[in-house]
């Protein structure tokens, strides 16, 4: 126990406390299953113990008792981490190597230092309920990453990295993850005027097909993930969204190796909507996981706050059910609290609050489903294409279709696409 959270309840549905959940009732049945197995929520080490709160135009503003770079920081940090998931009752967590050792003087007393706090955190989850959703590297904040990690034009970076996820997808799978997540932190460029860009792409592509090589050998059975996001920290990211990373998978011949962790904010970011990322990896066979949080619409950079908007939360979770639901994935928070909410008791409530708005998308989203409300009008919407002949013509070719115009005198009349309609269904569950 660190004693940091030390006055405040356990969140529980319906508790009375004065941080309760509202609407997240672990053991309720939603679309089937409980809702604790459905939402399959994950705290971010980084975000909630790492970020010292700065902006830039100022640093740091927490001042909690485990920031420092000794390993007795990082063991403090380790008993409030886990201190939290207690309190939320959370399932899982996620974390990145940097997150929860202090860097050492070289690679060697690095992985050292994970591989103590890695014997830590399995020791607690012996007792405890929370199970580890990702495991990830963090191949952006150190300096000797600035011009990227696999996509480095200098060879031992590459190196470097590569040891690096290693001891990283063992510290995974040590700790029984159920996914490994590679965010191309700072795979992209600054300038094309210095970038070998076709060098690049094809380091990357080696690089992951390493990742899912050493997988294989290890017998990690968790889901390689890769994180899509169009920009920030370089100008342009390889990884720039679900189509750009499901082009680049196929290219490698991994797509039936590696699914992708989607990030609100990073939709956002790239010009799409949250459930477009959702349904199109869906379409694509390679859905795998969520990074819930929102970003600001005005400041045009990546706010990674806490999600609180039900309708947009309902969409996304309608587009997570159509799929099937989560398998190995689950709902992680990259999301940090505001620089000025410096109480144990704000990251307590940002995480309670987001588990409630999740919770009621996910109800909204389901009821929405179980009622045929959207899926009724989709499925009329596109019945033309049940007949005998519409199927026959997509094995037919350009001249035959044209001969059965003619003869058919086929002249298509316009349907109403009906959105508002939708919409309105939409706003009834919401
Ligand atoms: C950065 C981001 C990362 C990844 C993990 O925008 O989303 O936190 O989720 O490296
Ligand atoms: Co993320």
């Amino acid at each position: 126990m660190s004693g940091y959270f030390d006055g405040i309840a356990p969140v529980r549905y319906g508790s009375g406390e004065d941080i309760a959940f509202h609407h997240y009732n672990p053991d309720e049945i939603v679309a089937g299953k409980r809702m604790e197995d459905q939402l399959r929520f994950a705290v971010a080490y980084w975000h909630s113990f790492a970020w010292p709160g700065g902006d830039p135009f100022g640093g740091q503003t927490f001042e909690r008792p485990w920031f420092g770079d000794t390993m007795d920081h990082a063991r403090l940090k380790a008993d409030a981490a886990f201190d939290l998931f207690e309190l939320l009752d959370a399932p899982y967590f996620c974390f990145h190597d940097a997150d929860v050792r202090p860097e050492g003087a070289n690679f060697a007393e690095s992985t050292k230092n994970l591989n103590e706090i890695v014997d830590i955190f399995q020791k607690k989850m012996e007792s405890a309920k929370v199970k580890l959703l990702w495991g990830t590297a963090n191949l952006f904040s150190h300096r000797r990453f600035m011009a990227g990690a696999a996509t480095n034009p200098d060879p031992e970076v590459f190196a470097y990295s590569a040891a690096t996820v290693k001891t990283c997808m063992d510290a995974t799978h040590r700790l029984g993850g159920e996914n490994y997540v590679l965010w191309g932190g700072r795979e992209g460029y600054e300038t094309l005027l210095n970038t070998d860009l076709k060098r690049e792409l094809d380091q990357l592509g080696r690089f992951l097909t390493m990742v899912v090589e050493y997988k294989h050998k290890i017998g990690f059975e968790g889901t390689i993930l890769v994180e899509p996001k169009p920009q920030e920290p370089t100008k342009h990211q390889y990884d720039y969204d679900v189509a750009t990373v499901y082009a680049f998978l196929q290219k490698n011949g991994l797509e039936n190796e590696v699914k992708l962790n989607i990030e609100q904010g990073h939709a956002i970011l790239a010009g799409h909507t949250f459930e477009h990322e959702i349904a199109l990896a869906n379409a694509l066979g390679v859905f795998g996981s969520i990074d819930m949080n929102r970003n600001d619409y005005q400041s045009g950079w990546d706010t990674d706050q806490f999600p609180n908007n039900v309708p947009e939360v309902a969409l996304a979770y309608y587009e997570v059910l159509r799929g099937g639901g989560f398998t190995t994935g689950g709902t992680n928070f990259d999301a940090k609290l505001r620089r000025q909410s410096l109480d144990p008791a704000d990251l307590v409530a940002a995480h309670a609050g987001a588990m409630d708005v999740c919770a009621r998308g996910l109800k909204a989203a389901a009821a929405m489903l179980s009622d045929g409300a959207l899926e009724r009008p989709r499925t009329e919407r596109y019945a033309g294409w049940s007949q005998k002949w519409a199927r026959e013509m997509l094995d037919s070719d350009l001249a035959s279709i044209e001969q059965a115009v003619l003869q058919n005198d086929l002249s298509p009349s316009p349907r109403s696409g009906r959105q508002e309609v939708l919409e309105n269904i939409v706003n009834r569950y919401v």
